[in-house]
């Protein structure tokens, strides 16, 4: 792994790991017996951080129970615990893009306005490209102009064709256009961009439905993915969207973007755990090299080690 990728998380998920290190370190600042007082600031201090109930619970149990045993703890040790913790709930392994036995592989990508979609679609875009595969995009947020213009420059960038039609047309007569191109010049992905206007929620979820009707009559299967796009700086609120576009549209994976501007990036822990939908990719940034596929050991790490190595 390259030195440049450890340090996009890394910087990624100072806020993160910034509030909950910093004060573990002073709750433990020496080595101590566990009292109730200790756990219920170390509590707080992990719900903070969106890592949700189920795993604040989890951790303090644990805690609770090496307490018991007349353990003492200092900072490192603390830490320690709550790695396995943490491991435990979000598995060793990296979920990667599911691919299709016949191309082209299909993904669409849903979720709120603003919380990545198109940017999030570029990234993909340009980590498949490099990995030597050809690429074509829908622009099915047809909703605005601008949001297929948003596509386009992606595309360009990166070299992807484009699959555009008016303003205001059929999303799903974009899809179907662009599925009958990639398959017919051998494609290796298709990525669906959608709209996301939640004042027409249900609307939208309809428009979501139909697009993901008429891929999989041209293709048993298709589409392979439905990634659901979410804001971490929108901490608990992610876990909402998340339901909504499940029930309506059945997510396979997760894009938790923005984790460089938010404190809470334990959230990643609560969409794991509480969805049980795997987070396939952490977006770190806003350039096109910012985009990880989420791996839980690095992200533990990411949160939980100030010295950026495993100790
Ligand atoms: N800091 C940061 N900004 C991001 C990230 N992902 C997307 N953005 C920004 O969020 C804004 C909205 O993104 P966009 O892709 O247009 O959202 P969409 O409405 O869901 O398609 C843009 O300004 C992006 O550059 C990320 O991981 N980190
Ligand atoms: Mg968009």
């Amino acid at each position: 792994m390259s030195p440049s990728f450890l340090s996009n998380l890394w910087n990624g998920l100072t806020k993160t790991r910034d509030a909950i290190v910093g004060p573990i370190e002073a709750l433990f600042s020496k080595k101590k017996a566990i009292d109730e007082e200790t756990l219920e600031e170390l509590e707080a201090v992990l719900i903070q951080s969106d890592l949700g109930i189920a795993a604040t619970s989890a951790i303090i149990d644990s805690l609770r129970e090496c307490g018991s045993r007349g353990e003492r703890l200092d900072a490192d040790g603390a830490v320690a615990l709550i790695e396995q913790e943490l491991v435990s709930i979000l598995g060793a392994n990296t979920v990667p893009l599911v691919k299709a036995g016949q191309p082209p592989t299909v993904v669409m990508v849903v979720g709120v306005n603003g919380t990545g979609k198109t940017t999030s679609i570029g990234k993909i875009a340009s980590m498949l490209v490099r990995e030597g595969n050809k690429v074509m995009l829908a622009a099915g947020d047809t909703f605005r102009a601008a949001a297929a213009e948003q596509l386009e420059v992606w595309g360009n960038r990166i070299g992807c064709n484009v699959i555009r039609h008016k303003e205001g047309s059929d999303p799903a007569a974009v899809a179907f256009d662009a599925y009958q191109s990639a398959r017919a010049r051998g494609f290796d992905y298709l990525l669906i961009d959608t709209a996301g206007r939640l004042h027409t929620k249900s609307n939208l979820m309809e428009e979501l439905k139909k697009i993901k009707r008429v891929i999989s009559r041209e293709c048993d299967g298709a589409p392979h993915e439905v990634l659901l796009v979410v804001d971490a700086t929108t901490g608990q609120n992610a876990i909402a969207q998340a339901r909504v576009f499940n029930e309506a549209v059945g997510v396979t994976g997760v894009v938790l973007t923005k984790l460089d501007g938010t404190a809470r990036g334990g959230i990643v822990v609560a969409i794991s755990q509480e969805l049980n939908i795997p987070v396939k990719y952490v977006g770190v940034g806003e350039g096109a090299e910012d985009l990880r596929p989420f791996n839980p050991d690095r992200f533990v790490q990411g949160i939980l080690r100030i010295d950026g190595e495993a100790r």
